[in-house]
This record gives C-alpha cells, sequence and structure tokens, in this order.
C-alpha cells in the first residue's frame, strides 16, 4: 500500500475508535508525539516522586506516613508502566532516560516548585493529582492502545491520591488558626502552578491540533483548564478557604481564574524554575547510584540464560 493509502486506513481506524496497536502502521509524527508525550508523562511521575519523597520522615502521624509512602511507590510504578509504553513505540529506556537527564526531555512544570509545608502534602493530592486526573480521564480514551490502558490503571489510583491529598487539607482545616493558615497560604502558592499544568492557552499550543485530529487528545488545554477550576471552586467551600482571583463569570457561566503568568511557565519549562537543577541532579544522582544493581540484574539474566543453554544441550 502506498503511503497515501496507509495515512487514509490509519486515520479512518482513529474516526472509527479502533485502537493503534504497536505493530499497526502509524505516521512518524504520530510515534514521535506520542514519544514525547507519553515519556514527558513518565518521567514526571518519577520526578514527582521527589518533592513528596522529602516529606516522608517528617509525615506527622503513622497512618499519614504510610499513606504518602503507598502514594509515592504508586507513582514509581505508573513511571515504569508509562516508560513501557512508551518503549512500544521503538525507543529504549535507556534513550528515554538519557533524554531526561540531559533536559531534552520534559517534566511537568509542576514539580519545579518546592513543597515548603506539611500542607503542601494535601495541595499537591486535592490540586496537582486533581489537575492530573482531569487530564488523564480524557487519556483514558486516547487512541493509542498502550497509553490507554496505562491511564485506565493509573486513574484508579490517581483518585487515592486526590482523597488522601483532600483529607490532609481538610484535618488542618479544622485545626488551630496556625494549621488553617499554612493550609490557605499552601494551597494560594500551588494554585496557579497547578492551572499552568494543562499545558499553554489553545493559541500557544503546538500540538493541539494534530493530537486532536488523531484523538490522542480529545479536549483542549484550555477546556480541561477550564473544569478543573469550576470543580475546585465547589471543593474549596468543604474546606472553608479560598482560591486567589476567581470570580464567576455571568455571560460565559463559569468561574475567570485571573491572568496566568505564560513567560513564567515558558523560563519554568525551558529550565529555568525554582527548583529545575535541584530535581534533575536528584534524578541523575539516583540513576548514578542504582548502576550496581542494573549490573546486577544483567549479571544474573546472563547466568540464567547460560544454565538454560547448558540444560537444552545436555537434554
Ligand atoms: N510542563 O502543544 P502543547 C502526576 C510542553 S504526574 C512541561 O499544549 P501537548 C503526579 C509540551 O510538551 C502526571 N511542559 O503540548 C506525580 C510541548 O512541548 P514541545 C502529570 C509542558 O502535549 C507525582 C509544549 O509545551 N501529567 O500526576 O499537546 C505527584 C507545547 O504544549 C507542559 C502529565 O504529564 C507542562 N505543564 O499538551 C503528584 C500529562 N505543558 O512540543 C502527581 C501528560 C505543555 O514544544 N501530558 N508542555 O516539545 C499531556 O497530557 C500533554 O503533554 C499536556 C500538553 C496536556 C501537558
Amino acid at each position: 500500500m502506498d503511503i497515501m493509502n496507509l495515512e487514509k486506513v490509519f486515520q479512518s481506524k482513529i474516526d472509527d475508535e479502533i485502537k493503534i496497536e504497536p505493530k499497526d502502521w502509524m505516521p512518524d509524527t504520530y510515534r514521535k508525539t506520542l514519544i514525547r508525550q507519553i515519556s514527558q508523562h513518565a518521567h514526571s511521575e518519577i520526578v514527582g516522586m521527589l518533592p513528596e519523597g522529602n516529606w516522608i520522615t517528617r509525615a506527622p502521624s503513622l497512618r499519614r506516613k504510610v499513606a504518602l509512602l503507598a502514594k509515592i511507590q504508586d507513582e514509581a510504578g505508573h513511571g515504569l508502566y508509562l516508560y513501557s509504553a512508551a518503549e512500544t513505540l521503538g525507543i529504549s529506556r535507556e534513550q528515554l532516560l538519557e533524554e531526561l537527564h540531559t533536559g531534552k526531555a520534559k517534566y511537568s512544570s509542576i514539580f519545579n516548585y518546592p513543597a515548603l509545608s506539611w500542607a503542601d502534602m494535601g495541595s499537591v493530592g486535592w490540586l496537582v493529582d486533581g489537575a492530573a486526573i482531569m487530564n488523564q480521564v480524557m487519556l483514558c480514551r486516547t487512541s493509542y492502545g498502550p497509553y490507554s490502558r496505562a491511564m485506565v490503571r493509573i486513574c484508579k489510583e490517581e483518585s487515592f491520591h486526590h482523597r488522601q491529598g483532600f483529607e490532609i487539607l481538610l484535618t488542618l482545616s479544622q485545626g488551630t488558626e496556625a494549621q488553617k493558615k499554612m493550609a490557605q497560604e499552601s494551597i494560594n502558592r500551588w494554585w496557579k502552578p497547578a492551572l499552568m499544568m494543562f499545558g499553554p492557552p489553545d493559541d500557544q499550543s503546538s500540538n493541539t491540533e494534530m493530537s486532536m485530529k488523531w484523538k490522542i487528545k480529545r479536549e483542549t488545554n484550555d477546556e480541561l483548564r477550564q473544569r478543573f477550576v469550576d470543580v475546585a471552586v465547589e471543593q474549596v467551600k468543604f474546606l472553608n478557604m479560598t482560591l486567589p482571583d476567581i470570580h464567576w463569570n455571568e455571560e460565559r457561566g463559569h468561574y475567570d481564574f485571573g491572568k496566568l503568568d505564560w513567560d513564567h511557565f515558558w523560563q519554568v519549562v525551558k529550565g529555568n524554575g525554582p527548583c529545575n537543577k535541584q530535581r534533575l541532579d536528584a534524578r541523575k544522582k539516583a540513576h548514578e547510584d542504582g548502576a550496581w544493581v542494573r549490573e546486577a540484574a544483567m549479571a544474573y539474566a546472563e547466568k540464567e540464560k547460560l544454565s538454560l543453554e547448558n540444560q537444552s544441550k545436555s537434554a
């Protein structure tokens, strides 16, 4: 089949809601877009463990510690699951990690902010996981089979993450004046960076048009961001707290959320955010420190292979 016909068959599969699988023909740009997005997503899960990891030893009770540990372990699992999904597109794990460590591949801007107080563990769960879920519910129906199936599993665990975050804030909101103040201050600090997780406004989003045509994305960055705002405004009422810069817009039938500083966003994405260097250095160190584990696993695999070969020779 010539390329024009291959493209036609590919698009008609997408239009008919048939998932694209690893061995199916796909345009190069579809493959590249997916490698970029899935790897960025995997890196976000892995780098996203760092701000929370800092709080494990300082969690205020055994119950909080256990829940935070479980959440962070889930994130490691999500990252590995997504790396495997990216590998089905023909890129190796080594290459994926190399691109993260050299700064070529991105990860979500949100993980370049510091977690300064215990309330931040609440805000990360409620706002960061909340924003991630809003996006990932859509991605459960993405056109690439392995990514879509990964998202279904990941979303189930993310709803637990979201609840544990909200519960931390709910507890603080019923505590002392100092605890209430800490929770409100944390919400104020995370709110706008969380809104930026959805990506640039649609008129600055270079990938959305093609990704919508290919049903990699089914809703635009601005549509998801607005839905998240409208939901969060209702949820914050249970905390007796506020979200900064929120105003009901009668004409639009939605909440306005003020101006987001997109110049700042692009600086963070380019590597100049408050914690970019710290996060990458931590990942690179973890990779170097883990070299002996990879070597031991390879040596063990080699030994197993040899013993299987010897067994089949003697049989
Ligand atoms: N940060 O054309 P656009 C979690 C880049 S972790 C950095 O709109 P697209 C959790 C974008 O890559 C899960 N870069 O792009 C873990 C593109 O780059 P190029 C987090 C961003 O892909 C631990 C350029 O800007 N979720 O839940 O159509 C603890 C133009 O953007 C960002 C994911 O990773 C950003 N925020 O749409 C707690 C979701 N936004 O082409 C929680 C997976 C955009 O210039 N990713 N860029 O190289 C996606 O769904 C999509 O990639 C986006 C962007 C909606 C983010």
